[in-house]
């Protein structure tokens, strides 16, 4: 039973320890399909967050600019979503679409992520779902306008976030996270997976 919060739906603790180690081991065997990158901005600007991605497309961003692409920068084809990913999808969206992309965002120690949309998919009407595991982040989000008032939610590991409707284009990022608060990710750190329909 999710709690409402500017429009998205938030399930705290959805997934339990086991359910999390056994994600952490699929995205071990994506990991070393497409091994993460520290993307630059097209500005130039080098994320603090290191990515990859699963699915059909993957979300890629260098001096070009930000677009999906059907390869990882290796040149080899994304790695499949794992099931047990997809099987979270179609059961908090209710939707039978198999979402295109499954991004791999991955937080290190001071990592964050700065206030943006999410406006490089061809269909809004289409819901995106964040899974979080690892450490806790301080999450914010506000409305279509980055003037909009926001507001910030702890997101722990374990938790789902579905953003659909008014929310699917609200501002949003993670102003920090508490590096080593979880024991989830031997190392410390954080993974966010974010579903996605591309088009
Ligand atoms: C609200 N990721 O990958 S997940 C991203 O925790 C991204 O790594 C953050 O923002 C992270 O683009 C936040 C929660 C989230 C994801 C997508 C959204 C919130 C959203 C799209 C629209 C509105
Ligand atoms: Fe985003």
């Amino acid at each position: 039973t999710p709690q409402e919060i500017r429009g998205c739906l938030h399930w705290p603790g959805l997934l339990d320890l086991p359910a999390q180690q056994a994600l952490v081991a699929d995205l071990r065997t994506v990991v070393a399909a497409a091994p993460l990158m520290s993307p630059v901005t097209p500005g130039g600007r080098p994320m603090s967050v290191r990515m990859t991605a699963a699915g059909r497309l993957g979300w890629i961003t260098d001096a070009t600019g930000y677009r999906y692409e059907p390869r990882h920068p290796s040149g080899k084809p994304w790695p499949p979503i794992p099931p047990a990913i997809l099987a979270l999808w179609h059961r908090l969206t209710g939707l039978d679409r198999v979402p295109d992309c499954c991004l791999v965002n991955f937080y290190g120690e001071g990592a964050k992520m700065g206030l943006h949309q999410d406006r490089d998919e061809g269909d809004f009407s289409f819901p995106v779902l964040s899974l979080s595991l690892g450490d806790e982040a301080l999450f914010r989000i506000g409305g279509p306008n980055r003037r909009d008032p926001t507001t910030s939610l702890w997101l722990k590991s374990g938790d789902a976030l579905l953003m659909g409707g008014e929310a699917r284009l609200a501002f949003h990022g993670i102003d920090r996270t508490r590096f080593g608060s979880s024991r989830l990710l031997p190392q410390g750190g954080r993974i966010n997976l974010t579903l996605r329909v591309v088009a």
